[in-house]
């Protein structure tokens, strides 16, 4: 929450003080169930779709006398909850081979004043494109949190986070996040696209994603507001994330970690050290910071209320293990612009993200212009920022991330503002450029013995003729549709169908690895009748039919 002065007047803040500041995201990788949040290294990548729940219905000027939930020039403020918001997922975003590995439903909302209390509930929809796929599941958190004070922080981990505002030792308000497993929801998903018969797993996914039954609350606490010519920006908080970790033959091979923590930063400059990873030389990392609360346009150089009256220039930096503080790089994107006037900033925690689909290299903006913030376009309360910190193509983050480096500081700067960090995900390519796995030679060649894959910029083991006679062996990834098991004759290496380019599609190549109770090979598949289970195991396929003629290929643990 920020305070305008309007004309020359000084005036206290009216509103109740907060004392826990919850916690700071990492060092260590999430966990959930004991299980570490890391994925890899594999073909491996993440998307986070997210949506605000906060509409802006009331965008009068604030003045004095204005209703709550006015706004301010060049910072439009949210003033309403939605019932509901959509995510519309295209291929652009998840290649069209993509497996889900695993996701989480993350939601954030204020606390309602009049009720107080957390919502751990929501409710789940995915449309595809097509119409054909619509699977709704009622989300529950396994427990149920209480925002913490500075008197019971309560229990904060994965799953459930809470800042409660206080007031002499009331509890009057609060923010909080809930994080929950919904690996399972896509994994019927992709049943059902196969039940289907598309050609993909990644063609489950295409469709319209959507959230809502999560308890917000749109209470004049939180809203933007004059009293007594002292402007007050809005502090509510309404949206959510859903985070998806999956496989795909068309991405480099990489490492992704998970990282949580809901704190509360204000007027203040907060490290917030992550590891748990080793860096290959000139990694390529790929970073997506979640943070709520966040308003287009009001960053100020100095603030009586900050330290000393000079605010921290708001931003987000990045540093390396061995590298010297002053040595930090900036963060910046056309999402999220530097912005040099009288002061120097960056435009970060302004409702509008950067997104980068799996084979972009450039950003897109989600939430419009941040040169010119829209009303009807900015994601309220919801900064999911991607930034790609590529050591091969930047000398400045090859300065930073070193070969052997085993963890990196991001600094987060609040100007004189609060902002409240949720999660952050970091993808690390594990392979080198024209190594399998890892990306092509700018002149498209590979190390000897490998070559490019011009289409996905990928070195991939070369492809020999497969001898593979079954005409219905045609599935693209894991043999959903070869109905001929019991009698194919594939006996290739290099089986066109098992989405690996042919390097691991013999059952004797690397020890029991595909075999039956083996471990699958890095890209999910097992060898000829058998399949991945969602514990990395081969087991053996139970083929049921279905009306259509078709048939579902599920495995059995
Ligand atoms: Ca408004
Ligand atoms: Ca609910
Ligand atoms: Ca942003």
């Amino acid at each position: 929450m920020k305070k305008f002065f309007l004309l020359i007047l000084v005036i206290f803040s009216v509103l109740p003080a907060f004392a826990y500041d919850g916690t700071t995201i990492g060092s260590e990788v999430s966990e959930l169930n004991g299980k570490k949040l890391q994925w890899g290294a594999g073909q491996f990548d993440y998307f986070v779709m997210f949506k605000s729940l906060m509409a802006n219905t009331n965008r009068e000027t604030c003045t004095d006398g204005s209703a709550v939930g006015c706004d301010y020039s060049d910072n439009p403020e949210p003033d309403t909850c939605l019932e509901s918001s959509t995510f519309e997922l295209t291929n652009r975003h998840i290649p069209d081979d993509a497996y889900i590995e695993a996701a989480y439903l993350v939601w954030t909302v204020s606390v309602d004043p009049n009720n107080i209390h957390t919502d751990n509930t929501a409710t789940l929809n995915f449309t595809s494109d097509d119409g054909r796929i619509n699977e709704t599941v009622n989300v529950t958190a396994p427990r149920i949190g209480t925002a913490g004070t500075d008197a019971n922080p309560g229990k904060q981990d994965f799953t459930f986070e809470g800042i409660a505002i206080e007031s002499d030792g009331t509890v009057e308000g609060g923010y909080y996040t809930y994080r929950v497993d919904v690996t399972d929801f896509f994994r019927m998903i992709h049943n059902d696209g196969r039940n289907l018969g598309y050609a993909s797993d990644g063609f489950s996914l295409y469709g319209k994603y959507t959230v809502s039954d999560i308890d917000c609350t749109d209470n004049q606490l939180y809203l933007s507001k004059i009293i007594d010519y002292v402007g007050y920006s809005g502090s509510v908080m309404g949206g959510w994330s859903l985070i998806t970790v999956y496989r795909s033959t068309r991405v480099t091979q990489k490492m992704v970690y998970l990282y949580n923590g809901f704190g509360r930063f204000c007027k203040q400059e907060v490290n917030i050290g992550i590891s748990g990873f080793e860096f290959p030389d000139k990694p390529k990392i790929k970073m997506t910071f979640a943070v709520n609360e966040g308003d287009p346009g009001i960053a100020v150089a100095t603030d009586n209320d900050c330290p000393d009256g000079v605010c921290p220039p708001e931003g987000l930096r990045a540093k390396g293990e061995k590298t010297p503080e002053d040595s930090e790089v900036f963060l910046f994107n056309s999402c999220n612009p530097a912005v040099n006037k009288n002061y120097s900033y960056t435009e970060m925690y302004n409702g509008i993200s950067s997104f980068y689909g799996w084979d972009d290299q450039i950003e897109t903006c989600i939430g419009g212009d941040p040169n010119a913030p829209n009303p009807d376009t900015l994601e309220y309360t919801m900064d999911v920022d991607t930034f790609l910190l590529d050591a091969e193509a930047n000398e400045f983050f090859n300065e930073q991330f070193r070969k052997g480096d085993t963890s990196m500081t991001i600094k987060v700067g609040a100007n004189g503002d609060c902002v409240y960090p949720n999660f952050l995900i970091v993808s690390v390519d594990t392979q080198k450029r024209g190594e399998a796995g890892g990306e092509c030679y700018e002149n498209g060649t590979c190390n000897e013995g490998l070559e490019c894959d011009i289409g996905h910029n990928i070195c991939i083991e070369p492809e020999t003729d497969d001898t593979d006679t079954d005409i219905s062996d045609t599935g693209s990834d894991d043999d959903t549709s070869d109905t001929g098991s019991g009698n194919d004759t594939d006996s290739g290496t290099t089986d066109p169908d098992d989405g690996n380019a042919g390097s691991s599609d013999s059952s004797h190549e690397k020890g029991n690895m595909g075999e039956l109770n083996g471990e699958c090979y890095p890209n999910g598949t097992c060898n000829e009748g058998l399949a991945c289970s969602k514990n990395n195991v081969c087991t053996k396929l139970l083929v049921l039919k279905n009306s259509g003629g078709g048939c579902s290929l599920l495995t059995v643990d």
